[in-house]
């Protein structure tokens, strides 16, 4: 389990994954995100990880994994502990979307993944030629292959920030949620042992 409670701070931290090909425009928006300026990437060679504070009492720690294909063997790598994933694709890149999706489905049939909340992003919506949406939605198969977990398709283009709050919001909002679950199931263990002890009493 990813999430962790610092103490002192009462801070909760999240770990959330950015996946996708390269050149979706996953560093784009994680220094959007942080730094709300536009950044000048180059092709990401290992990984970036930024520190978001969605709110106050929730620390994201958003790990941005290059797409290149020789990085994408060692994608699994990042598997472990993941909370949220945030899958990037370029909307406007047709002959690529075949190939994303295949990766996004080898991705959620990982055991590490299992019911990790996952927000897409449909990246460079101000290119001409994007696919919306609904159409990226249909595209992923996302209520098929997403139907063992909590799911959302965001809008966005990277470079002016557009849709990024609403994205964070909702990778917020499952996070939450699956933290609300652990919690629930930590304490129901507790309560059973208590009560497993006091039957043997
Ligand atoms: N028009 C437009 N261009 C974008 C957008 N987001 C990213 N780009 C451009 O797409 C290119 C690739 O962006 P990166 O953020 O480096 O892509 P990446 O997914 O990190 O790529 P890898 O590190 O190779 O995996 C850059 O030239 C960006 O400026 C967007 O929303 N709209
Ligand atoms: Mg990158």
């Amino acid at each position: 389990m990813g999430l962790l409670v610092s103490s002192q701070s009462r801070v909760k931290h999240a770990r959330i994954l950015i996946l996708g090909l390269d050149e979706a425009g996953k560093s784009t928006l994680l220094y959007k995100c942080k730094f709300k300026e536009p950044f000048s990437t180059t092709p990401t060679i290992g990984f970036n990880v930024e520190m978001i504070h969605t709110e106050k009492h929730l620390q994201l720690t958003m790990w941005d994994v290059g797409g290149q294909q020789k990085m994408r063997s060692l994608w699994c790598y990042y598997f472990e502990n993941t909370d949220g994933l945030v899958y990037v694709v370029d909307s406007t890149n047709k002959q690529k979307l075949d190939e994303s999706k295949k990766e996004f489905q080898l991705i959620l049939q990982n055991e590490l993944i299992k019911s990790v909340p996952v927000v897409l992003l449909a990246n460079k919506q101000d290119l001409p030629g994007a696919l919306n949406a609904e159409e990226i939605t249909r595209k992923f198969n996302m209520k098929k292959y997403c139907s063992d977990r909590d799911w959302y398709v965001q809008p966005c283009c990277a470079l002016t920030g557009q849709g990024l709050a609403e994205g964070l919001s909702k990778v917020t909002e499952f996070v939450k949620n699956c933290m609300k679950s652990k919690e629930d199931a930590i304490l129901f263990g507790k309560q059973n042992v208590r009560l497993k002890t006091s039957r043997k009493v």
